[in-house]
């Protein structure tokens, strides 16, 4: 399988995650963001968003980070990652569907303009997002004080989406301190080796 994706891409790397967790052979291709590589058209003919990641799975094209994660668990049988009980898989998909349009809205506008636009950063993206980011952390904060990860006592895919985008408040130094759960779980999710293995250089 070849994985289309960027170092500095939080989507990219929680597929590669997956595949270290799992041991599901991969071979990355990097896609230059900076210099547009993602709308030429041979990409496009990949992922017409122009966007990373996507997967080229021995011909089977698909895109979008979590529909990736979804579809390799489902390939591989990676019942830990992706439960298949009804009630367990649902837990995974709210906050799979919370990462997406919660948190990793805000902590994309965050690193976006915080790290990559330079004299184009939009001082107010990045207060927005500052702004949200205080109502939506204490929920996690409290949902984590119930239990060690996102749905139970095992990591999910929720996890290891959510912990690329919580990664990103790293980069751009955004305090935790007032989220001690929520640093609790990240500390736990970074010492994994395939976290360590997927980190941006
Ligand atoms: N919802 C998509 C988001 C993909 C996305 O926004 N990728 C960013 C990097 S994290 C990208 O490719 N940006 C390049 C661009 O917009 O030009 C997913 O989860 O796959």
């Amino acid at each position: 399988m070849k994985l289309y994706g960027h170092p500095f891409s939080a989507a990219a790397r929680r597929v590669q995650i997956l595949c270290e967790e799992c041991g599901i052979p991969y071979s990355y291709q990097v896609v230059n963001l900076m210099g547009g590589e993602q709308y030429k058209p041979e990409y496009l003919a990949l992922n017409p968003n122009g966007k990373v990641p996507a997967i080229d799975d021995d011909g089977f094209v698909l895109w979008e980070s979590q529909a990736i994660m979804r579809y390799l668990c489902e390939k591989h049988k990676a019942k830990s990652w992706y439960p298949a009980e009804p009630r367990a898989r649902a837990q995974v998909e709210a906050w799979l569907d919370w990462n997406h349009t919660r948190l990793g809205t805000e902590a994309a506008k965050l690193m976006f303009n915080t790290n990559f636009a330079g004299d184009n950063a939009d001082k107010a993206a990045i207060e927005d997002a500052k702004k949200w980011l205080v109502k939506i952390l204490p929920m996690m904060d409290g949902e984590l004080k119930k239990r060690k990860y996102l749905c139970s006592d095992q990591p999910t895919l929720a996890d290891i989406a959510a912990s690329t985008n919580i990664a990103y408040l790293e980069m751009c130094q955004y305090d935790l301190g007032p989220y001690p759960a929520v640093s609790k779980w990240y500390g736990a999710m970074k010492a994994r080796p395939s976290f360590t293995k997927t980190a941006p250089k």
